[in-house]
């Protein structure tokens, strides 16, 4: 058997993704998410320049050693780009060896582990009146667990809050949007936001927030503390984690259960993280985080220190991204939880799934591979578009974290 094929689609349905196909010589086909928000050109020449040339006539079986094949054979190892590369041969290759052996993708992982997949939606709003009627649409939706983010005071905008509630996507200009930041007003209020969810909705629902970068190690053990009282689910991203000692600060002052790692591409980017205990949910994903094969590598050493998984699911990690999640969320010991930002109408038809929503649990569905699909001829009629995530200044112009 062989790797006849290897395509790239892209389409924008709504927003830009990148699907890798790959078809068989005995005419099995996989797909792969290879969707790299902002960036998704680059993704495109790594595959069809780089990996596709290299990968035509190979066993499709082989995945384990065409990973490695493909890391060390890079020699400029880790990246987003080319672990996004990777990370969707993989991730078609997964969905192939399913279909070969007639199962769900979970049942070649070791089976279910538990009967769903808990999943987490966003409620956003410009006030915090706007966003906790935002959380009561959730929970009526069924989700057990909810991230809320909201506007602040005297700032136009922030992240996380749109004006498209169910669907919230950043990548809004080609060429970058500049937003203002103030940390000083952003910690003021933002207590005050999970303080009213809790006395508005009680303390039956899993509460979440994302920080996305933008704090110093000492403003979030300060915001980690003031949130304490909330007993928050996670405080997600709260400072750039390329400084994985950073955390060691942080884990001093506060109990606020901490996340990270969306932006992470392989084991090395957290190792330290996860080895010394300083989060703990780790949300790498299966799009940006070398595929099913090494994230199970990342997931099985976060295990060993009581460190669950929390995989980032976003609109532009795409449904082929999300079934895959879901397979391998089913299966893996140490879940903590999924994000499950909806996807427009328009991105489902071209992408449709096995996968279904009931009462705040995603479930992958039982159909032979990762049970999601790519309709190549509704993509066609979806051109890119370009299109790039903001940047953030401070009050004064400092080039800021987004
Ligand atoms: C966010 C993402 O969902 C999240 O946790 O951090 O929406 C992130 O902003 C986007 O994936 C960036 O493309
Ligand atoms: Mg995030």
């Amino acid at each position: 058997m062989q790797i006849e094929e290897i395509s790239t689609i892209v389409t924008c349905p709504g927003r830009n993704f990148v699907t890798a196909k790959i078809t068989c010589s005995d005419g099995t086909t996989g797909i792969g998410d290879a969707t790299l928000n902002g960036r998704e050109m680059a993704v495109v020449a790594y595959l069809d320049e780089h990996v596709r040339p290299a990968l035509l006539g190979r066993d499709p079986r082989r995945s384990e050693e065409i990973w490695h094949y493909l890391y060390r054979g890079a020699y400029w190892r880790r990246g987003p780009v080319t672990m996004s590369a990777i990370s969707a041969i993989d991730t078609a290759l997964w969905d192939i060896k399913a279909k070969l052996a007639d199962l769900p993708l979970y049942e070649l992982l070791g089976g279910r582990s538990r009967d769903a997949v808990m999943v987490y939606g966003h409620a956003n709003g410009e006030t915090i009146e706007d966003t906790l009627a935002e959380v009561g649409r959730y929970i009526e939706l069924g989700y057990k667990a909810i991230r809320a983010q909201t506007g602040v005071p005297d700032m136009d905008s922030t992240y996380g809050v749109s004006g498209d509630k169910l669907y919230y996507e950043p990548a809004d200009a080609a060429i970058p949007t500049e937003n203002v930041w103030s940390t000083t007003r952003y910690l003021d209020h933002i207590p005050k936001l999970f303080e009213a969810i809790r006395e508005q909705y009680g303390w039956e629902h899993h509460l979440l927030h994302d920080v996305h970068h933008r704090l110093t190690p000492i403003e979030t053990a300060r915001l980690g503390k003031s949130l304490e009282t909330y007993r928050m689910f996670w405080l997600e991203d709260a400072t750039p984690a390329e400084n994985q000692e950073a955390f060691r600060l942080i884990r001093q002052h506060t109990t606020t259960p901490l996340a990270v790692g969306e932006i992470f591409n392989t084991i090395w980017d957290c190792k330290d993280l996860i080895s010394e205990q300083l989060i703990d949910y780790i949300r790498a994903s299966v799009t940006h985080a070398g595929g099913i094969t090494h994230l199970r590598r990342i997931a099985d050493l976060a295990g060993l220190y009581q460190i669950r998984t929390g995989c980032h699911g976003a609109t532009d990690n795409s449904p082929v991204c999300m079934g895959a999640a879901l397979h391998f969320d089913l299966w893996v010991p140490n879940f903590g939880i999924q994000e499950y930002m909806r996807h427009i109408p328009e991105t489902d038809a071209v992408f449709p799934h096995a996968y279904t929503f009931k009462d705040g649990y995603l479930h992958p569905g039982d159909v032979p591979g990762h049970g999601v699909d790519i309709d190549e001829t509704l993509a066609a009629i979806h051109p890119y578009k370009p299109m790039s995530l903001p940047i953030n200044r401070l009050e004064d112009g400092t080039l800021w974290h987004w």
